[in-house]
């Protein structure tokens, strides 16, 4: 398919199955994806639909994303049974796949672990998590003009801040932390890639 039409479709769907101010974030979300990838040399139309698609599953019901877990066996930790908005990076992943037709295993990867992040992100998802972060509708996170810069500089120092953001804020308001947000900040301040063997 012609890439201004599979956009332009994606665009469409979203628009369908979220809330106005969720698509505004979401279309936020696909150009700042796209500005980052122009920066660090990544494909620009995967970011823009890792961007696109990245909270298709945000505006379901928490039971709605149980029971697609279930019945498609995505396993579903603890914690997430807790916190089921969780999953909607890993159903968003799902609906990706079998709904919007996505096949690239690395825009998956982005859609899947753009909440959470994870050890050794390649450079879509790392982009994706942190368009998700900065993109221009955000306005409640800390520190958020240092870190929009920042974004710009150095993609993995901003991943480092808006996890420890992130994890501050979570301390801070009592909220369940997945082990795997905690994992991934670990990783990166350890210098991430650097360390890897
Ligand atoms: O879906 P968005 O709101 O655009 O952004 P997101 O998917 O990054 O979700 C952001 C929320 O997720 C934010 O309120 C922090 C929360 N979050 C990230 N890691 C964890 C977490 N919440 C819990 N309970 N535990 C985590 O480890
Ligand atoms: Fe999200
Ligand atoms: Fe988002």
């Amino acid at each position: 398919m012609k890439k201004e039409i599979h956009l332009k479709k994606l665009r469409k769907a979203m628009k369908k199955v979220q809330d106005n101010g969720r698509f505004e974030h979401t279309v936020g979300v696909e150009y700042t994806a796209a500005a980052l990838a122009m920066r660090y040399g990544c494909d620009i139309q995967k970011a823009q639909t890792a961007g696109l698609l990245h909270d298709c599953a945000k505006c379901l019901s928490d039971d709605k994303r149980l029971s697609i877990c279930k019945k498609n066996h995505i396993p579903v930790t603890e914690l997430e049974g807790r916190n089921p908005f969780l999953l909607h990076a890993k159903v968003g992943s799902y609906l990706a796949r079998e709904k919007y037709g996505i096949k690239d295993r690395d825009i998956l990867m982005a859609i899947q672990s753009h909440t959470t992040g994870r050890k050794n992100m390649s450079l879509l998802e790392k982009i994706v998590f942190v368009a998700d972060y900065i993109e221009p509708g955000r306005k409640h996170a800390p520190n958020l003009s240092e870190i929009r810069k920042l974004a710009f500089l150095d993609l993995d120092k901003a991943m480092l801040r808006i996890l420890e953001d992130t994890l501050g804020y979570l301390k801070n308001s009592n909220g369940d932390i997945d082990p795997m947000t905690e994992e991934t900040w670990r990783y990166y301040y350890g210098g991430g890639a650097l360390h890897e063997k």
